[in-house]
């Protein structure tokens, strides 16, 4: 027995020299020193043996249990050690390699055009009004002076939600819950920026949802002389001091009397060109007087305020303003359009 125990031990340790991994570790463990192990088998034949026999053969058995167990312990911290060092190995980061640069956003060149514009107004004391974007039926058309029935109003138009909201179709509404709130007392400075929806099939110039940015002022003895003034101040600041503009009449439901403005085109200096279809002018954008109706509806007396009101859209000056030919442009956005107006 003393020489079988001999031959385990040495087969053993040999065997846990050349393990290469855990598993196969705890499968010499088992093996060996398992309940059904090798030495467990050995010492099965214990009872055979002589009395002076067992102490020895018992304790020669501890021994060779004791080794192997220090043994198996120590190949399983070598075993992990090299796992460990592996592993560092192949997740070591190279902090001597360059950085990649980062990619620095920018603002949205509409968002660019319409701070551009909010920070004129701002400059001449109005104040920037927001409003939802769902809207009333009321707000979005009744108090505009576009009562049911109005051709303006066609549901085919606009995106209903129920028979009493849709998607606000202009930001006129903002001005008109403006003056509510400000309770028939002048006066209301406030330019309004913000999205609108109308039920428009996308082309290049024609988009189901885009940008605009309305103006009012109401006081007073506002007269159309002011509206002259502080549009001229806008086209000038916009495209530049050498530029004319013109008001041509026109007509909205909720101005009286309406005008278009017009801008001379830089392209030809006046004599006509592709740019301006011919006519040597440009138009940038539709204003007029506050109609009495839509003053009255937001509880001002039409006897003693008059007001202007003016819109806009953003994509239209932009796209004036540095050649842009399709609208879309503005929404899909492709960073390889988008990165050419940054400015830093
Ligand atoms: C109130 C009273 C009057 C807002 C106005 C226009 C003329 C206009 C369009 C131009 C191109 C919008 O972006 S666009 O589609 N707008 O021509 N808007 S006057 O008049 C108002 C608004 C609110 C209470």
């Amino acid at each position: 027995m003393k020489e079988r125990l001999q031959q385990l031990k040495e087969e053993a340790l040999q065997q846990i020299q050349s393990s290469e991994d855990n598993k196969q570790l705890q499968d010499t463990r088992v093996y060996y020193l398992g309940k059904k192990g090798q030495i467990t088998e050995v010492l099965k034949g214990m009872g055979k043996l002589s009395k002076e026999e067992r102490p020895v053969i018992g304790q020669l058995a501890n021994e060779v249990r004791d080794t192997l167990t220090e043994a198996l312990e120590e190949k399983d911290a070598e075993l992990e050690a090299i796992k460990i060092n592996k592993q560092l190995r192949e997740e070591a980061v190279d902090v001597t390699l360059p950085g990649k640069p980062a990619q620095n956003g920018g603002p949205h060149l509409l968002m660019e055009v319409i701070r551009d514009i909010e920070d004129l107004f701002i400059s001449m004391g109005y104040q920037v009004a927001e409003g939802p974007e769902v809207e009333t039926d009321y707000y979005n058309f009744e108090a505009l002076n576009l009562p049911k029935g109005h051709p303006a109003r066609d549901m085919q138009d606009s995106f209903y939600i129920t028979e009493e909201l849709l998607m606000r179709t202009h930001t006129s509404p903002v001005q008109a819950r403006t003056m509510l709130a400000h309770e028939g007392r002048g006066p209301v400075k406030i330019i309004c920026p913000g999205k609108v929806y109308r039920r428009d099939t996308d082309d290049a110039t024609h988009s189901h949802q885009f940008t605009q940015i309305e103006g009012l002022y109401v006081d007073e003895n506002v007269r159309m002389s002011d509206l002259k003034g502080t549009l001229n101040a806008l086209a000038k600041h916009l495209f530049g001091e050498d530029r004319e503009i013109r008001l041509r009449p026109s007509f909205f439901p909720f101005t009286e009397p309406s005008v278009e403005l017009d801008i001379s085109c830089k392209v030809c200096g006046g004599e006509g060109c592709s740019v301006c279809k011919g006519t040597g002018w440009i138009e940038i954008l539709g204003a007029g007087l506050v109609h009495p109706n839509v003053l009255q509806k937001a509880g001002f007396d039409p006897e003693k305020y008059t007001g202007f009101a003016f819109g806009m859209g953003p994509e239209r000056i932009a796209m004036l303003k540095y050649g842009i030919e399709d609208i879309r442009h503005f929404y899909t956005n492709d960073v390889r359009f988008l990165k050419q107006f940054h400015k830093a």
